[in-house]
């Protein structure tokens, strides 16, 4: 079995990822009070630091940072605020080990975080909310994530309904990708995201998981970020403390289907899976682990 093909490299500012190679993962650190699986965990920037040197050093690739929670019905918040979240964090995080990625729709934050080292520009909008967005991020030189989303999160859970969600997500992504090369952004540093869990009902999500390679054929890496979500506590019916299973199932499914981006909330476990999902895949040589403790001396198959 080998993943379907996608774009491979992925490169921008001082950050090249090199997707043939392995699945690369996405930590998630949320300085929100509201965000749906964490919020109000991280929002002392010395915590927040913390824990996004503890998934560096977990195996993670690049840090997502986020200071306005995306999940259905929340209110934005402003720039300011947004900003009064990040900062501190990003300030803290001068000697980060990994590029670090900031999840915002606004220009102004965008900006400012590109001061202060940022890599890449999460955007679950893909340039819809902000128009002066595209010309910040094509002046930095930074990467791009263009995600498909319904509406906005205040409203994009309010009965979604699509005709065909895999060609739908598939043609916005396409048009999207358009928008942001006449920008001046290159292909090069864009990755295409389904928006998993925006603007979508469970039925949808399991869809795009299932057809990913369709939207492969984009000529962009796939990031999915399927983590925690309440699609996988609907198949389960488990709490969002919950869901690991299910996220991990959800990943390596992603990850067959030819995601080589994960955006995670649990990096170290999903880090194993990827890693075993990436050896299944021939994408890099598996690395032989020594197993510790007391099933090293029982034979196993
Ligand atoms: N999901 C969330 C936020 N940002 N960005 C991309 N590119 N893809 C995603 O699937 C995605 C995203 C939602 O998760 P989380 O950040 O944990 O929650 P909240 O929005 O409540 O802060």
């Amino acid at each position: 079995m080998t993943a379907p093909g996608a774009a491979a490299s992925f490169a921008c500012r001082r950050c090249t990822f090199a997707l043939d190679r392995r699945t690369h993962l996405l930590g998630v650190l949320n300085v929100t009070p509201d965000s749906f699986s964490d919020g109000g965990a991280f929002l002392d920037p010395g915590a927040a630091a913390e824990h996004a040197l503890r998934m560096a050093a977990d195996g993670a690739d690049c840090i997502d940072i986020g200071g306005e929670s995306t999940r259905p019905g929340a209110s934005p918040v402003s720039a300011e605020e947004e900003w009064a979240r990040i900062g501190p964090v990003l300030k803290r995080l001068g000697r980060c080990p990994v590029p670090i990625s900031v999840d915002t729709t606004k220009a102004a934050v965008a900006g400012r975080a590109l001061d202060a080292g940022v890599a890449i520009v999460n955007d679950v909008s893909a340039l819809r909310f902000d128009p002066a967005l595209a010309g910040v991020v094509a002046e930095a030189g930074a990467g791009l994530v263009l995600m498909h989303m319904r509406g906005t999160p205040r409203t994009m859970q309010e009965h979604p309904s699509y005709g065909d969600v895999v060609a739908e997500v598939r043609a916005f992504l396409a048009e999207r990708l358009q928008v942001a090369v006449a920008a001046g952004i290159p292909p090069e540093a864009i990755l295409l995201d389904p928006g998993i869990g925006f603007g979508k009902a469970v039925e949808h999500n399991l869809t795009l998981l299932r057809r990913l390679p369709e939207l492969g054929t984009l000529g962009r890496p796939l990031l999915v970020g399927p983590s925690r979500k309440s699609f996988i506590g609907a198949v389960l019916g488990t709490a969002v403390t919950e869901r690991l299973e299910g996220t991990a199932a959800a990943l390596a499914l992603a990850i067959a289907g030819g995601a080589t981006l994960v955006r995670v909330h649990d990096v170290k476990a999903m880090g194993r899976v990827a890693r075993m999902c990436d050896a299944i895949l021939g994408r890099e040589a598996p690395h032989v682990g020594v197993v510790r403790g007391a099933a090293e001396r029982v034979p196993a198959h």
